[in-house]
C-alpha cells in the first residue's frame, strides 16, 4: 500500500456500486424465488440440502421454544449481560425517533391529518457463517418493536447440524422477534416474500445478506418492500496530524476484516500520518485471526489518500458517500455542518466505529455504495406507515367546489367535478 495523491486517485476503484449486475446471478436468484413460489417448502428443503448441506425435513424449518431455551444454556452471562445493555441504549435511542399520528382541526371545521401505523408483520435476514451477527438481530428487530410492529419473523441459514447460533438464538429471543425459521439465501428471502405452507408472508424485509439474498430481495421488492440494497461494508477517516496511526489502523482493520469487498479509506493533509499507518496497519495484521480477510479487502479496496487540506478531505467524503465516517480532527463539531453523504459520523479519537456497530444506539444496517446520497439508516419511520386523513366540513367544501370542479375540468375528469357540484346542487334545489 502506497500514499496516493488525491489528484492521482482513480475514484472509480473506491466508488464501487452496491451487489447486484451480475445477469448470471440474477437469473440463479429468479429460478429459485420461482421454485419456493410455485413449490413451498419441499423446495425449500431441497434448496438448503443442496446450499447448506443439511436436511430438515424431519424437525421443519420453525426454531422451536424448547431450542431457543438450549441457547440460552449455551451463552455466557456476560453476553448476555453486554447484549441487554445493548438492547436498552439501541431503544432509548429509537425511541426519540417515534413520530405519532396528528389530526389538525382548521377554523373553518375541517380536519386534515396523518395516521402513522405500524407494518404488521415484518421478516429480517440473519446471514449464516462468520457474518451471523446478534448485534444485527438487534439492529433490525429494535426498530419495529418500537414501531409497534407485533410479528417479527427471522430467517437464518442453518448450520451443518442443523441448528442456529445461539448467540443469534438469544438476541433474537431478548429484541421480541416472535418466529425464527431456519432458511437462508434467496429461498430465505422467498419464503418470507411469498410464504409457504407454514410461513405467513411478510410485509417488509430487512438485513443485510450475501449477494444471492441481496439480488433476491431486489427482485421480491413490490410484492413487499425491503430496507435497502446492502453491499460491503465501508469506513472511511479523515484525520489531521493529530492523529494516532495505531488507532487509526485498528479502526481501518475494524471494517476491513468484514469482508474481502469491504473498503477501507484513510484521508490526511499528512504524509509522514498516513505512512505511519500504513506501517501500523501491517504490523496489526499479522496477529488479526481474520487477517486474511482483512488483507484482501485493505490491498483491493483500502486506500491512504493524501489531500492539500481538511476542507478537500471533507469534500471527497462527500463524493465517496461512506456508509462510516470517523471525524478524527481537533475539533470535529466544527466540520459537523459539512457532513452529507455519509450512513454514520462518528466524532473524534474516542468514537471508533465498533461503538456504533454494537454499543451506542444508532443502528448500524447503513447505506453503503454509494446510497448515501438518498438511502437513511435503519429507523422507526422505515417499520411504520402513514394513512392520509381529509374531514372537509360543509363550508370548507362550499368554499373550495369552485376551484376544484375547475381542476377537475381542466383535465377532462368531468365526474371529479360533478361528485364535488352535486352536493350543493341538491340544497340550492331544495330553497
Ligand atoms: N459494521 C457492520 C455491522 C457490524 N459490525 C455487525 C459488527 N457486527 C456494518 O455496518
Ligand atoms: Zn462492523
Amino acid at each position: 500500500m502506497k500514499v496516493e495523491k488525491l489528484t492521482d486517485l482513480n475514484l472509480q476503484r473506491l466508488t464501487r456500486k452496491s451487489y447486484g449486475e451480475d445477469e448470471v446471478l440474477e437469473q440463479r436468484v429468479t429460478a429459485i424465488l420461482k421454485r419456493v413460489r410455485d413449490e413451498g417448502e419441499d423446495a425449500i428443503y431441497q434448496l438448503t440440502e443442496e446450499f447448506d448441506h443439511v436436511s430438515l425435513r424431519q424437525n421443519g424449518l420453525r426454531v422451536s421454544d424448547e431450542e431457543i431455551q438450549v441457547a440460552y444454556q449455551e451463552v455466557s452471562e456476560d453476553f448476555l449481560q453486554a447484549l441487554r445493555t445493548a438492547k436498552a441504549n439501541i431503544l432509548r435511542y429509537h425511541e426519540k425517533q417515534k413520530r405519532i399520528s396528528w389530526l389538525e382541526p382548521d377554523s373553518d371545521g375541517s380536519i386534515l391529518g396523518q395516521l402513522l401505523l405500524p407494518l404488521k408483520r415484518v421478516g429480517i435476514y440473519v446471514p449464516g457463517g462468520t457474518a451471523s451477527y446478534p448485534s444485527s438481530v438487534l439492529m433490525n428487530a429494535l426498530p419495529a418493536i418500537v414501531a409497534g410492529v407485533r410479528e417479527i419473523v427471522m430467517v437464518s441459514p442453518p448450520r451443518v447440524d442443523g441448528t442456529l447460533l445461539p448467540e443469534v438464538l438469544v438476541a433474537a429471543a431478548e429484541a421480541g422477534v416472535t418466529e425464527v425459521y431456519k432458511v437462508g439465501g434467496a429461498q430465505g428471502i422467498a419464503a418470507l416474500a411469498y410464504g409457504t405452507e407454514n410461513l405467513f408472508p411478510v410485509d417488509k424485509i430487512t438485513g443485510p445478506g450475501n449477494i444471492y439474498v441481496t439480488l433476491a430481495k431486489k427482485q421480491v421488492f413490490g410484492t413487499v418492500d425491503i430496507d435497502m440494497l446492502a453491499g460491503p461494508s465501508e469506513i472511511l477517516i479523515l484525520v489531521d496530524e493529530s492523529g494516532c496511526p495505531e488507532e487509526l489502523a485498528a479502526d481501518l482493520l475494524s471494517q476491513a476484516e468484514h469482508d474481502r469487498l469491504a473498503s477501507a479509506i484513510l484521508v490526511s493533509p499528512s504524509r509522514e500520518l498516513l505512512e505511519q499507518t500504513i506501517v501500523a496497519v501491517e504490523r496489526q495484521l499479522e496477529s488479526l485471526p481474520r487477517a486474511e480477510i482483512a488483507r484482501a479487502s485493505w490491498e483491493t479496496y483500502g486506500a491512504a489518500i493524501l489531500v492539500s487540506d481538511l476542507q478537500e478531505g471533507m469534500d471527497l467524503a462527500n463524493k465517496i458517500a461512506p456508509e462510516h465516517f470517523e471525524l478524527v480532527v481537533k475539533d470535529p463539531y466544527s466540520w459537523l455542518g459539512q457532513v452529507r453523504n455519509v450512513g454514520a459520523v462518528f466524532l473524534g479519537r474516542y468514537s471508533p466505529e465498533p461503538v456504533g456497530d454494537y454499543f451506542a444506539g444508532p443502528n448500524h444496517v447503513l447505506p453503503t455504495g454509494g446510497s448515501a446520497r438518498f438511502y437513511s439508516p435503519l429507523n422507526v419511520d422505515m417499520f411504520m406507515k402513514k394513512v392520509s386523513v381529509i374531514g372537509y366540513s360543509e363550508a370548507a367544501l362550499k368554499r373550495d367546489a369552485k376551484q376544484i370542479a375547475l381542476l377537475a375540468r381542466s383535465e377532462g375528469l368531468e365526474a371529479h367535478a360533478r361528485a364535488v357540484e352535486v352536493r350543493f346542487r341538491e340544497k340550492e334545489g331544495e330553497n
